[in-house]
């Protein structure tokens, strides 16, 4: 407590008048009532920081469909066209990256230290270290954020086990921290080759339908190996039905008969999305890729924001409800009390009083706070530390 703080609680005593006294309870408790009010008002749900670019590209895809491979591709191109790109990768398990990657959950967590730690197997492993980063994923976040008016998109490796990201709940933390705060796509990667046959194909686009679902985000088909086989014969399959049907009754099975009937079903999945043919290997095809992410970051603005924001205003109101609400209690018990109890009734008082009271308990405390914080795997925060100084490093690690 310093000397101003004496002095405004001795003056009213020395002056030795009740009505001075009065007024300048009557002060403090306007000082304290505006400050509820900010602190009401910044304890609310805020709009989020929302940003335009960078636009935020998901890869995910089937074990082995070339989403790595991809990564590289598009990594290269952004570099020939003087795009700026950032990667992330988010697969604990890969043993080497064809790109460089500005962050990379291995630097974060070691796979196979978990894998011994938990006593998991392999899967086990991988969902474990992607739950472990996503607890720390708000960091991500803010370190895109810095750099968000130098970057056109942020491109996102995923596990190979698609299952681990598209349905676990760190894959769905990480899909929303990003889609929160920046334009986000999904790239679904299909191996064509592997999907001319028509129950693959059909069981391949199931999957894109509830990665469709489950986001909530715009999606992009990206027929990946074109240089092995073309994808048109999946463009024609998604436009007419009757084709893909013709395709699959040349099998006589009862899977042939479901995916027939499926192939109806999806129909409406397959107005909502955009598709192109691509290959990892040769580079065809990822122009038309770029395109077809910006006109999907368009439909994102128009569509999914609008559903977040409202989303958002309703939070927003609430809050803004409860916190007038609160403001009308104290106003109420103020008329009633002529200003005198109220402060206490705030618990800001009682807090004041014993803050001098207990100040040396306090530092106490505060050191405590300190170690504490310390202890809670705060590498990370070193290395924020460190790219701070260093803005333009190329790879940033974090680590647990
Ligand atoms: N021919 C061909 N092979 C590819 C292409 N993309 C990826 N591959 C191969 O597919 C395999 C799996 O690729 P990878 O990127 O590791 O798949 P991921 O598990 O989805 O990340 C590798 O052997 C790649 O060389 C492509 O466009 N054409
Ligand atoms: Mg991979």
């Amino acid at each position: 407590m310093d000397a101003s703080d004496n002095a405004s609680r001795n003056e009213p005593m020395q002056m030795d008048s009740g009505a001075q006294a009065k007024d300048k309870e009557k002060e403090e408790l306007t000082e304290t009532m505006n400050k509820l009010h900010i602190e009401g008002s910044s304890s609310g749900i805020q709009t989020p920081n929302f940003r335009r670019k960078p636009v935020i590209i998901i890869v995910v895809g089937m074990a082995g469909s070339g989403k790595t491979t991809l990564l590289h591709r598009l990594v290269c191109h952004t570099h020939l066209s003087n795009i700026r790109g950032y990667v992330l990768n988010l697969d604990p398990a890969v043993m080497t990256l064809p790109y460089a990657a500005n962050i990379d959950i291995r630097d974060t967590v070691k796979y196979k230290e978990v894998m011994k730690q938990f006593n998991l197997g392999p899967n086990g492993g991988i969902l474990t270290s992607l739950n472990l980063f996503a607890t720390k994923f708000d960091e991500v976040i803010s370190v895109i954020e810095r750099r968000a008016d130098q970057l056109d998109y942020v491109i996102v490796d995923t596990p190979g086990q698609i299952e681990i990201f598209t349905w676990s709940a760190s894959g769905a933390i990480i899909t929303e921290a990003f889609a929160s705060t920046f334009p986000t796509v999904v790239t679904y990667v299909v191996d064509t080759p592997r999907s001319e046959n028509p129950t693959t194909f059909m069981s391949n686009m199931l999957y894109a339908c509830s990665i469709l679902y489950k986001t909530r985000l715009p999606l992009i088909l990206a027929f990946n190996k074109v240089d092995v086989a073309q994808h048109q014969f999946a463009l024609e399959w998604m436009e007419d039905f009757e084709a893909f049907q013709a395709a699959a009754s040349s099998d006589h099975s009862y899977t042939s008969t479901l995916t027939q009937s499926l192939s109806l079903v999806l129909d409406e999945f397959y107005n909502n999305l955009k598709s192109v043919g691509v290959s990892a290997v040769n580079g065809a095809g990822i122009e038309a890729f770029f395109k077809a992410v910006e006109a999907s970051a368009e439909e994102y603005m128009e569509t999914y924001k609008a559903d977040l924001d409202k989303r958002h205003g309703e939070k927003q109101r609430l809050e803004e409800e409860r916190r007038r609400e609160n403001m009308d209690k104290l106003r109420r018990d103020m008329e009633k009390s002529g200003g005198e109890n109220v402060v206490l009734s705030t618990g800001l008082k009682d807090k004041e009083t014993s803050k001098s009271k207990s100040m040396i308990d306090e530092e106490d405390e505060e050191e405590d706070e300190e170690m504490d914080d310390d202890d809670d795997l705060g590498i990370y925060s070193e290395e924020e530390d460190a790219i701070d100084e260093d803005e333009d490093e190329e790879v940033d690690r974090f680590h647990f």
